[in-house]
């Protein structure tokens, strides 16, 4: 049977964080139909729905084999009458036509667009949608537009930052952190999280977090990061939020995309020669010798690391199933700060990531077994 996990249990728990799922999908083909149905959902404010067809993606790219008929969806978690209909549909047309007919569809494209720039979501690109506008430069030429300067920057380095960052680029990038922090705190740690921690070969942005061993020193150093990759005329963008983490307030009730603790969101100039093998993954014709890279660096106080370290290393539905898992099957509350136990009313301690797994009473996932 298709639907049988790699582990020894017998059925597809529809819980992600109780499933392996690496970067192998033998299911792309009905994943990628899900993931333009749970776009579109989410263009159109459908959050519900949206989340009902990332879970039916997740749920199959979980499975060691290729569906081979409608019948092997059987059984399986997640997936309803709806996403069984699409499932069929290709399995009879080899496509579905749902999904063509949002592809096609100038609304859908047009938010595509807009929300490829850094700094646009579908709240905004919405209200340019509906103000007639339906290209890049109607934008930048439009003069009631307004754009914040996430979005100015977003619009300046659009070409660079829509193209996928490869692995190389992301080490190039960690070597880069790694020199700064270690000229200045050289007890700081600097580890890799996000998609390539998961093993992704690309990525859309490089994620590391920053910790330091004397606790309080953290938000600090990543403002001395800031200034010093300044100084080196690297940066291209910088957003900085200071900490707003409060231990008292702990932890949040519902799920937030963002945490408490100090990070940044910055845009910086990544030469070829910082690259391992001196390649850029830059047009052919591109005689800049640099390309511009997305970088988020967060910066938990040590005791938090763990926390963090869960939290940033994805993926998002990875995510969202942990702390749904918890609440719902252990009575706790998960987040990227902390692991409270409702019925002891206590907060659960973690130095590592096998600890949080294991207060839950859940199996360890390796990272790049969290592609969920
Ligand atoms: N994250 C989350 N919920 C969000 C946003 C982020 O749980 N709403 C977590 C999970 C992500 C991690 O933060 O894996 C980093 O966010 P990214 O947007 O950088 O996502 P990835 O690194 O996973 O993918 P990409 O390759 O697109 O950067
Ligand atoms: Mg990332």
């Amino acid at each position: 049977r298709v639907g049988l996990p790699s582990t020894s249990e017998s059925t597809v728990s529809q819980y992600a964080c109780q499933r392996r799922t690496t970067l192998d999908n033998p299911n792309k083909i009905f994943t990628d139909a899900f993931e333009v149905l749970a776009e579109n959902s989410d263009f159109c404010d459908s959050k519900g729905q949206a989340l009902a067809y990332k879970r039916a993606a997740s749920v199959l790219k979980s499975l060691p084999a290729a569906l081979r008929c409608l019948g092997d969806t059987e059984g399986l978690p997640c997936l309803g009458e709806q996403t069984r209909a699409v499932v069929e549909d290709i399995f009879e047309c080899g496509r579905s036509s749902k999904v063509e007919t949002i592809l096609s569809d100038e609304k859908f494209q047009t938010m595509k667009l807009f929300t490829s720039v850094f700094g646009v979501g579908p709240k905004t690109a919405e209200k340019w949608y509906l103000r007639g506008l339906r290209t890049l430069e109607e934008i930048v030429s439009e003069p009631h537009v307004h754009l914040n300067r996430m979005q100015q920057a977003g619009f300046l380095y659009y070409a660079d930052i829509t193209r996928p960052v490869s692995k190389a680029e992301a080490h190039a990038v960690g070597r880069i952190v790694k020199e700064t922090v270690q000229e200045m705190s050289p007890n700081a740690s600097v580890v890799l999280t996000g998609g390539f921690r998961r093993g992704k070969e690309f990525g859309h942005d490089v994620d590391y977090i920053l910790t330091t061993p004397e606790m309080g020193t953290e938000e600090g150093l990543l403002l001395r990061v800031i200034d010093r990759l300044n100084y080196q005329g690297i940066l291209l963008y910088t957003e900085y939020q200071g900490s707003t983490f409060d231990a008292n307030r702990l932890p949040c009730r519902r799920f937030e995309a963002m945490d408490h603790f100090p990070k940044c969101f910055l845009i910086i100039q990544l030469h070829a020669a910082a690259i391992q093998d001196g390649t850029l993954s830059c047009d052919p014709g591109d005689r800049r010798g640099w390309r511009a890279v997305r970088l988020d660096l967060v910066a938990p106080p040590a005791d938090r690391f763990a926390f963090a370290l869960l939290g940033w290393s994805g993926s998002t539905q990875f995510e969202r199933d942990l702390r749904r898992f918890a609440r719902l099957e252990r009575g706790m509350l998960l987040d990227n700060h902390a692991l409270y136990d409702k019925s002891k009313d206590a907060f659960l301690p973690a130095k590592t990531e096998e600890d949080i797994f294991g207060h839950l009473g859940l199996e360890y996932i390796e990272p790049w077994q969290r592609n969920a």
